[in-house]
C-alpha cells in the first residue's frame, strides 16, 4: 500500500530534523518515572509537547529499559490506544513506540500515521507484513535482542566496527522488510542508541552516522536522557550525571543531527529541541538530508 498524505508530508524536506516528542504512557520508563500513566496526564503532556512544537508524537506503552518486564499485550493496547485516538484527534501527526503487530494495527486504525518499532521488526515476526497493509511509515531501528540481554550483544568486532556493523544489519532489515512487502520508501532508519551499545559505542554510531546516511534512508536519532550522556559527565566521585541533569549534552548532538540532516530526532524536552534547531536555522548549519 502507498502511505498516507500525512505520513508522505512527514518525508518531505523541511530543513531541520523533525522534532519527535516522547509520550511514554508506561509505569516504570526511566525517564519519566511513571507520572504520565494515567492517560489524561498523557494526553495533556502530549498536547503541551505539540504546543512547543512536536512536529510528531511518539506513544509508547512499554518501557525498554534494562530490567523492565513486557507489558501483557492487552496491557500495552489498553495504555496506549485510547491516548494516540485523543491525540490523532487533536490534529497531532502521532507515531506508536511498539515491537507488536497487532498494537501496530490497533494504533494504525486509531490514528497513528508512524510505526516505530526499536525491533525493526524483529522481535515480532508478523510485524513487516502487517506495517505493509497499512499506509503508515515505519521505523527501523537497530536492536539485537531485548533489554534483559542486550548487554551481553554488545560486541561489533568485525570491519568497521560499530558502525559497519549497524549498517550490515540495517541493510538486513530494509532487504527482509522489502521482502515481507514494505519496501525501502516507507521506511526510517534509526541507528539505536543505547540498545546493546556501550558508552564509547555510541559516540562512534553519531560520529559515524554519514555512514548511515549511505543506506539512503532517512534517519531518526535518539539520544535523549540516555546513559552514555551521563558517563560523559561523571560527578567528581566518578558517578553518571543524572538523567535530569543531560540536556545541555543531548543538544549538541541536536546540534550536529542538523548540520548533518539527519530526518529527526526522538526527544523528551521539544522547547529545547525546537530552540536549537532554531539557532542552528539561523546559523546556516541546518540542511535537509539532500543537501548534507
Ligand atoms: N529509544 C527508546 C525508545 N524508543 N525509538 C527509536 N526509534 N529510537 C530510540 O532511540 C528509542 C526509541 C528508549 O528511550 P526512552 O525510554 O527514553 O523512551
Amino acid at each position: 500500500m502507498a502511505v498516507s498524505q500525512e505520513a508522505a508530508a512527514l518525508l518531505a524536506p523541511l530543513g531541520r530534523p523533525r522534532v519527535m516528542g516522547v509520550v511514554n504512557v508506561t509505569p516504570d520508563s526511566f525517564s519519566d518515572g511513571g507520572r504520565f500513566l494515567d492517560r489524561d496526564a498523557a494526553v495533556e503532556h502530549g498536547l503541551a509537547l505539540l504546543a512547543e512544537g512536536a512536529d510528531v508524537l511518539d506513544i509508547g506503552g512499554e518501557s525498554t529499559r534494562p530490567g523492565a518486564t513486557r507489558p501483557l499485550v492487552t496491557e500495552e493496547l489498553d495504555r496506549v490506544v485510547p491516548v494516540i485516538e485523543r491525540l490523532a484527534a487533536a490534529g497531532a501527526a502521532v507515531s506508536v513506540d511498539t515491537m507488536r503487530a497487532e498494537v501496530a494495527l490497533a494504533a494504525v486504525r486509531a490514528g497513528a500515521v508512524v510505526v516505530n518499532d526499536v525491533s525493526g521488526g524483529l522481535a515480532d515476526e508478523a510485524m513487516a507484513g502487517a506495517v505493509a497493509g497499512t499506509d503508515a511509515l515505519f521505523v527501523a531501528m537497530h536492536w539485537r535482542s531485548h533489554s534483559d540481554a542486550m548487554y551481553d550483544l554488545a560486541s561489533y568486532d568485525g570491519p568497521g566496527g560499530v558502525v559497519g556493523a549497524v549498517v550490515g544489519e540495517l541493510r538486513a532489515r530494509l532487504d527482509a522488510l522489502a521482502a515481507a512487502g514494505l519496501p525501502p520508501e516507507r521506511v526510517v532508519l534509526d541507528p539505536g542508541l543505547g540498545f546493546a551499545k556501550r558508552g564509547e559505542q555510541n559516540w562512534e554510531l553519531l560520529r559515524g552516522l554519514d555512514v548511515l546516511e549511505g543506506l539512503g534512508r532517512p534517519l531518526l536519532v535518539g539520544a535523549s536522557r540516555k546513559s552514555f550522556l551521563g558517563a560523559l559527565l561523571p560527578g567528581p566521585d566518578g558517578s553518571p550525571r543524572p538523567v535530569e541533569g543531560r540536556e545541555h549534552a543531548h543538544q549538541a548532538v541536536v546540534l550536529d543531527c542538523a548540520r548533518r540532516g539527519v530526518w529527526g530526532v526522538r526527544v523528551h524536552d521539544v522547547r529545547a529541541a525546537r530552540d536549537t534547531l532554531a539557532a542552528a536555522t539561523a546559523l546556516g548549519l541546518a540542511v535537509s538530508e539532500e543537501d548534507a
